[in-house]
């Protein structure tokens, strides 16, 4: 995977570290897709692609990203190291983990030292999921119509949980 342009210039990028965390973070882009929001997706890969990482953190800014879901598994590195190169807020989504079910990527991510923030979500699809959904929560501040989409969710999700019945299956 290289690149998914949306039709209108991106004002969010998602990169992960591997084509191997798509299925953790496309939860993310089908959020940003539900909202409108125009994205790109690539893979990189701060140990495997460096110098790439260095460039897309330096451009972020000025290519009119507003911010940046970064997702990685294991050491990853990725999501800090894009918070060191660019004043871009960004949100780190830990890839679960062959040997260490995502352990690893939380703490590696979310330990950050004073100055460089990265806003650390859960391990896994939920949190890939809520980086989106607090991108969009972000935009939304200063974009009223994505807050009236973003309340019909909430709204939505409420009349979901309130339609819950237990056990599930006894559901009419
Ligand atoms: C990390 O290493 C990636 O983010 C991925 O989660 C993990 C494994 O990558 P692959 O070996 O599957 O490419 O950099």
């Amino acid at each position: 995977m290289t690149q998914t342009n949306t039709q209108t210039d991106p004002v969010v990028g998602i990169i992960m570290g591997s084509s191997s965390d798509w299925d953790i973070m496309k939860n993310a882009a089908a959020m940003l897709d539900d909202f409108g929001v125009p994205h790109e997706v690539r893979v990189i890969s701060a140990h495997r692609m460096p110098h790439d990482m260095a460039e897309y953190g330096s451009a972020a800014a000025g290519r009119g990203l507003r911010a940046i879901i970064a997702g990685a598994g294991g050491a990853a590195h990725l999501p800090g190291m894009m918070a060191a190169l660019t004043t871009v807020p960004v949100f780190g989504v830990p890839v679960p983990s062959r040997y260490l079910r995502g352990e690893d990527s939380l703490l590696s991510i979310v330990q950050m030292p004073k100055g460089v923030p990265v806003a650390t979500f859960a391990i896994g699809e939920s949190g890939a999921a809520n980086a989106a959904l607090h991108v969009v929560a972000c935009l939304a501040t200063t974009d009223a119509p994505l807050r009236s989409r973003l309340e019909a969710f909430r709204a939505r999700q409420t009349e979901a949980a309130r339609a819950m019945v237990v056990p599930p299956h006894a559901a009419t």
